[in-house]
């Protein structure tokens, strides 16, 4: 299952406590060594994207506590840092303060909680009002923070529509995806990515021009209030540049199957209804080229962009390529 939402805490390391010692031989002076620092915690963001699951155990990650002092001055060692790997494009909403944090690009590294500073041993806390201390510093606590990690798919185009309008198929063609298809509706249970290739340029052989699609479970009328699988998948296609609704061409009511699921979007809200549409009329080799052009019509009186598609119409699948590409 992909976790794409889960609260999660971060920790820095904790600093040891100083030493409190003196040395062996008669009147030899404290030496207590000081505390190491507890280590600092990063975020990294990596290209898997069910890297949350981690979370599903164990929700806190902490770097290490750093070591205490010891005798003869020496120092405890500094913890080790810990660097958490999280999927791109996941957001880190900060609860404490609602600051958001975005893993937009792989290999993006923040560091999120320091290591708290290990305590002085009495060795360094040493002074001409008392010279011989027989006390050390305590360690102080790394930061701690408690964030929702939100994971939106990084994509330039999204499939969405009814359930069975065949937008994995779709996936599957367009790109080298193998999302699973079915003649039934909630094929898809998770968002699934493709990239689609276009041929290399002439000028420039080696660079392919390379864009991302996400494919995310149907929408049916009630997804907002949690009909079928809801909306939450949503999320996925926020990002997008340009949508792609499916519609299969041998719908009854083609308008009204559009409009239940704009009608979705809207009650979901974040911008998606103002994102750039065309509209994907699906399974065109199921009727006549008649019944086609009739669908086309009533659609392009919502002033719509329409191209039909079929997985069997190679014509078809290489012209919505290029309107991609
Ligand atoms: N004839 C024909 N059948 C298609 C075409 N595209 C998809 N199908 C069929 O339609 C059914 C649904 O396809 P899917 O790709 O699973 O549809 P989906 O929109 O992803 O469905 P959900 O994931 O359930 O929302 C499958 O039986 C496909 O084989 C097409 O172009 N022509
Ligand atoms: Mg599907």
């Amino acid at each position: 299952m992909l976790i794409d939402e889960i609260e999660i805490v971060l920790k820095g390391g904790t600093g040891a406590p100083g030493k409190v010692s003196f040395g062996k031989m008669e009147g030899s002076g404290p030496d207590g060594g000081n505390g190491g620092d507890g280590g600092d915690l990063y975020v990294r963001a990596i290209s898997d994207l069910k890297a949350l699951n981690q979370f599903s155990k164990q929700s806190t990650k902490a770097a290490d506590n750093g070591l205490p002092g010891a005798q003869r001055q020496k120092d405890g060692k500094q913890g080790n840092d810990l660097t958490v790997n999280l999927p791109v494009g996941t957001t880190l909403v900060d609860h404490a303060t609602g600051q958001e944090l975005e893993l937009d690009e792989v290999g993006k590294t923040i560091l999120l909680c320091k290591g708290g500073i290990g305590g002085l041993g009495n060795y360094e806390l040493r002074s001409a009002r008392n010279t011989t201390p027989k006390k050390a510093q305590g360690g102080r606590p790394g930061e701690e923070r408690q964030f929702l990690a939100i994971l939106k798919y990084i994509a330039d185009f999204g499939l969405m529509g009814l359930p069975n309008s065949g937008k994995s198929s779709l996936l599957n063609e367009l790109t080298s995806a193998t999302a699973e298809v079915g003649n039934y509706p909630f094929t898809t249970l998770e968002p699934n990515l493709g990239m689609v290739e276009g041929k290399a340029r002439l000028d420039s052989p080696t660079s392919r021009p390379r864009r991302i699609i996400a494919d995310i479970p149907g929408l049916i009328e009630g997804a907002s209030h949690g009909r079928g699988l809801g909306v939450r998948f949503l999320k996925h296609i926020e990002k997008v540049k340009l949508l792609l609704h499916c519609i299969a061409v041998d719908s009854e009511d083609i308008k009204k199957d559009y409009q239940i699921v704009r009608r979705e979007l809207k009650e979901f809200g974040r911008g998606l209804t103002e994102k750039e549409e065309i509209i994907l009329l699906t399974k065109s080799d199921l009727v006549e080229k008649i019944q086609v052009q009739k669908q086309i019509r009533i659609l392009k009186k919502l002033n719509k962009n329409v191209y039909p598609v079929s997985i069997y119409d190679w014509e078809s699948l290489e012209a919505l390529k290029k309107r991609l590409l």
